[in-house]
């Protein structure tokens, strides 16, 4: 006899987070959550956290040619923000069971991702100026929607991360205005500087809605609010008009106002390249890679000081406690 199945009961922790999902609120870290649920932020916020600590590469190779004291301080300090915002991405993961040892140990031996922006090579003083308007202008279009985030600690982390963000864009906008305003050799400078970086940026919104694998279940868990092409599109739009203060273009013959939409739309990219750059082939991975290997070996005597230093004083404690 064929037994009847009807729909199954959620258990009172999923009915629990079903409940926050459906109401749009906030899972913490204490709270249950669903094994794939805890396993998709884990993959988005090391693949975020990672692309803080490696997109520190191509700006502080900068530091030491920058043009002048003000314009190293303020590049210095951009640099250490973005530390900052590893670190904190970095603790959110804490938060879901993966400490900053395991998530540095998949970074270095080429396990973990980061945007694939960060493989692309800064070749003038103009590239940091189309890295803060391009990129972080991109990641605060990408970010400002993840405040919004149904986990606590990654929503939080984001409110602080987009503040920053946000400095960092106009302090691109800024060098590459006076650039585009300068003499004609600086004014190109900064055309060829948007002309390297404007595809990339694009491409850092991840892989066309039909291709991206995690978007749908990211939104239905209030995690990602909108599509890459959403807010790529969004991203377009924003940059379309900003260009024309600057007097520059943008390298996109094919790009369009939709009279329909009442939105820009791009031309087509190259997702083959992205492709590539992802598989670990794009012009400076290898070289990413190896310096923040190289970093990680030269800070090992801290580490251990550290452990030392902490273990010390635990020590002390102890026996103090003992002596009491
Ligand atoms: N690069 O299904 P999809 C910054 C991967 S740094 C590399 O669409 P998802 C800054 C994706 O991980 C800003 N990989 O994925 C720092 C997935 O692979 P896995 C960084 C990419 O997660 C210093 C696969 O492709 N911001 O601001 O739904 C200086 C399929 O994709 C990329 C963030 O990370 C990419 N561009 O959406 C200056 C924001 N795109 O994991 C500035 C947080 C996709 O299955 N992250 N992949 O192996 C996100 O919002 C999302 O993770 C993404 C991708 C939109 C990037």
């Amino acid at each position: 006899m064929a037994t009847q199945q009807g729909p199954t009961t959620p258990t009172p922790e999923q009915a629990h987070f079903d409940h926050l999902m459906a109401t749009d609120s906030r899972v913490e870290p204490r709270d249950w959550m669903p094994d794939a649920y805890r396993k998709t932020l884990l993959r988005q916020i090391s693949q975020h956290a990672h692309s803080e600590i490696i997109g520190m590469q191509p700006e502080s190779n900068w530091i030491s040619r920058a043009p002048s004291l003000k314009r190293k301080a303020i590049l210095m300090a951009k640099v250490q923000d973005e530390a900052g915002h590893g670190l904190y991405l970095y603790s959110a993961a804490e938060t879901l069971g993966q400490n900053r040892d395991q998530m540095m140990d998949a970074l270095i031996s080429g396990k973990a991702r980061y945007s694939s922006i960060f493989n692309y090579p800064a070749r003038t003083w103009a590239d940091m100026g189309a890295i803060g308007w391009l990129v972080d202008g991109a990641a605060i279009c990408n970010q400002v929607p993840l405040c919004r985030a149904s986990y606590g600690p990654y929503g939080r982390a984001m409110v602080r991360v987009c503040k920053e963000e946000s400095f960092h864009q106009r302090q691109g906008f800024e060098i590459l205005l006076e650039l585009a305003n300068g003499t004609s050799a600086q004014k190109r400078m900064a055309q060829d500087a948007v002309n390297r970086w404007y595809a990339p940026s694009l491409m850092m919104f991840g892989p066309p809605d039909d291709d991206s694998p995690n978007s749908r279940q990211s939104m239905v868990w209030n995690i990602k609010r909108f599509s890459n092409d959403e807010l790529r599109q969004r991203f377009v739009g924003m940059m379309v008009e900003q260009v024309k203060v600057l007097g520059l273009t943008l390298p996109d013959p094919d790009i369009r106002f939709n009279e329909d939409t009442k939105k820009w739309e791009h031309g087509p990219l190259d997702w083959e390249e992205f492709k590539e750059v992802l598989a670990g082939r794009g012009p400076c991975n290898a070289q990413r890679l190896e310096r923040r290997r190289q970093a990680h070996d030269d800070g090992a005597w801290v580490r251990e000081a550290a452990a030392a230093y902490a273990q010390k004083q635990s020590a002390k404690a102890a026996l103090q406690e003992a002596a009491a």
